[in-house]
């Protein structure tokens, strides 16, 4: 692997760890008691990552597909902490549980049907990939049409959850683009140079995440409307 990769990666997995680092001084937080339990998931974000990222520096699950290589470790990261990434938006929303938990089942799904893509050859691989960004849009519209309904009722969060809204809605929009221009799409981006873009992005993506819902840790009621 080259060191560009290796040293991109140990980046992101140390970045990642003081996210983890930001969701303990959250759990310290007195602000936090009456939901310790649904903050408690957040460690997963970027603990789970950074775990990932730790195996991907060290060349583990990599497997080489019509000659590309794939970090089978950026999927199962992906399939475990994006539905959390989402869900948690929809929780702060207020989103009834059947919501959120829809909206993390339709993620993981994306994900799944994405990395079964990568995977393929020919015509299935772009079939694949037009199922897949067709849930993303699909994610992109919950986001964007039914949580803002759920989140309007809940004026005390109502900030954070538009932070995180715009961050999940934004900035995922540049992982199908980057697909397509990678390897296992067109090939107009190198391998190294996709898995070092994917490093900071997936950098970005959870270390402000957790640290938005830190600064502002003051939205959540001592004494919680839907707790
Ligand atoms: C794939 C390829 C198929 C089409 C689509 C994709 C979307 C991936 C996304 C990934 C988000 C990852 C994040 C990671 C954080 O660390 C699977 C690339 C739509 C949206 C946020």
């Amino acid at each position: 692997m080259s060191t560009a990769i290796t040293v991109s990666y140990s980046i992101s997995a140390v970045g990642l760890l003081v996210g983890v680092g930001i969701v303990f001084a959250l759990m310290r937080s007195d602000r936090v008691d009456a939901e310790r339990g649904k903050f408690a998931w957040l460690f997963i974000i970027p603990g789970f990552a950074a775990l990932s990222y730790i195996l991907m520096a060290a060349e583990i699950g990599v497997i080489t597909v019509n000659g590309n290589e794939v970090y089978l470790f950026r999927y199962i990261d992906w399939v475990v902490t994006t539905p959390l990434l989402v869900g948690y938006a929809g929780y702060v929303a207020g989103a009834p549980r059947k919501w959120v938990l829809g909206v993390a089942a339709a993620d993981a799904m994306m994900i799944i049907i994405g990395l079964g893509a990568t995977l393929s050859t020919g015509i299935a691989t772009w079939v694949g990939f037009g199922v897949s960004a067709g849930v993303h849009l699909v994610l992109l519209a919950i986001l964007y049409l039914v949580f803002p309904m759920f989140a309007r009722e809940h004026r005390e969060r109502y900030r954070l959850f538009k932070i995180l809204q715009n961050h999940v809605g934004l900035l995922w929009i540049a992982y199908p683009v980057i697909w397509i221009t990678s390897p296992a799409g067109l090939g107009y981006v190198s391998a190294v140079g996709t898995a070092m873009i994917i490093a900071y992005l997936d950098l970005v993506a959870k270390t402000p995440y957790v640290y938005f819902v830190w600064t502002e840790r003051a939205s959540f009621a001592v004494d919680p409307v839907d707790a």
